[in-house]
């Protein structure tokens, strides 16, 4: 048998397992009992859900595919564990909350009952097991350590959607369409792709963000974030400034699409997902010997392009500034070193830490005045 059909008979086993319970049904034999029993848990489980929607605060990201928002979320959670590749990918909504001081990230996914499976160790392998296997809603919990609960009590959860435009499964688009209509987020994050920007496929997609901000009747925060700049930095014919991109992408944004003083922030999600793999050098999120020399060579573009990213930054309402609480040691990368304070320094290049500050001061300004 191959290991891809096992791993699959893991996933379909995990989905039809329930939770312990402590009542015995077996034993109530009087069908009123047991309905009566599943009805009060259903209740109660409804009242635990409203009680933990109450005290998180939702923030979809949304793009057409392969844009790049699984990897903007693995960024923030410092290691690769949602599916991402370059042909479409997420197959689900996969929510994740941040829950400060957590170690490590577990899994559970929705059955088809609507009950939710036991959690679990959330791994890369378990993730792009569960995306395959068609379960549509999956929740992960752990510590996003770049944004901090509020009062240990109110919390951010990410929401990282199918890209609506797969042409080859309009499950996808589908699923964006309800995750919208749900109106169960307090914000959006917009990904629009540096490397196909304005395309169709983008302006349907904000047309439906745009819908979605006015039935919210201005009470959600949009942040848009053109990501993948590194598509600037490769020169040749036509080639632009970020700071150009950027401005442009602003004009498009309200004169094209009506949104009222976007703001719009350059990113290169990859680069904070490997600056911040290196940093915690762990185990299964280790480089292997080409990802080392393609972290080196983004690496060292980004230290060129400074002053460009900065000022694009800063047109943003964003200031790149050094951390000097980080040490200046060498760490290993492959056959080379960096410098611990320069990949402090090059992931603040990136723009993800500026989305993080964001989505951290929305929500405390969402809970103190709620
Ligand atoms: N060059 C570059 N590639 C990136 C960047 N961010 C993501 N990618 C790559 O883009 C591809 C798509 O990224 P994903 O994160 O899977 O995109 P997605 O938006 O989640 O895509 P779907 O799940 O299919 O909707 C992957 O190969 C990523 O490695 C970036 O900043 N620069
Ligand atoms: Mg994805």
């Amino acid at each position: 048998m191959s290991a891809g059909r096992k791993e699959n008979k893991w996933v379909h086993r995990w989905l039809r397992t329930r939770k312990p319970t402590k009542v015995v049904l077996s034993q109530r034999k009087d069908s009123t009992l047991i309905s009566k029993r599943k009805q009060g848990m259903s209740k109660r489980a409804k009242i635990r859900g409203e009680k933990k929607q109450a005290d998180t605060f939702a923030i979809a990201v949304v793009a057409p595919m392969s844009a790049g928002k699984s990897t903007l979320l693995n960024a923030m959670m410092g290691c690769r564990l949602l599916p991402s590749r370059s042909t479409a990918c997420t197959a689900g909504v996969f929510t994740i909350v941040d829950k400060d001081g957590s170690s490590g990230f577990k899994v559970r996914a929705r059955r088809k009952d609507g009950r939710f499976t036991s959690w679990v160790k959330a791994t890369t392998s378990r993730l792009s097991e569960i995306n395959d296997s068609g379960v549509i809603e999956t929740e992960i919990e752990g510590d996003l350590t770049r944004i901090k609960n509020y009062r240990n009590a109110f919390r951010v959860a990410f929401i990282d959607t199918p890209g609506p435009n797969n042409s080859c499964d309009s499950t996808h688009a589908d699923l964006f369409r309800k995750a919208l209509a749900s109106h169960k987020y307090a914000a959006i994050v917009v990904l629009l792709d540096a490397s196909a920007l304005h395309t169709t496929d983008e302006v349907a997609m904000l047309q439906d963000v745009h819908r979605f901000v006015l039935e919210k009747k201005g009470t959600a925060s949009v942040m848009f974030a053109i990501n993948k700049i590194d598509a600037f930095f490769r020169g040749g014919e036509g080639a632009r400034s970020v700071r150009d991109v950027v401005r442009d992408t602003q004009e498009f944004l309200s004169e094209k699409c009506n949104f009222d003083n976007p703001v719009v922030v350059p990113l290169w999600s990859s680069l904070a997902l490997d600056c911040r793999r290196l940093a915690s050098q762990n185990g299964e999120n280790g480089f292997d010997e080409d990802e080392a020399d393609d972290f080196l060579l983004s690496f060292k573009k980004a230290k060129n392009h400074r002053r460009e990213i900065e000022l694009a930054l800063e047109d943003s309402g964003f200031k790149v500034m050094c951390d000097s609480q980080v040490r200046k040691e060498a760490m290993r990368c492959g056959d080379g070193e960096v410098n611990a304070a320069d990949i402090s320094f090059v992931d603040m290049l990136s723009g993800v830490p500026f989305v993080e500050r964001w989505a951290e001061n929305l929500m405390c300004e969402y809970f103190k005045n709620n």
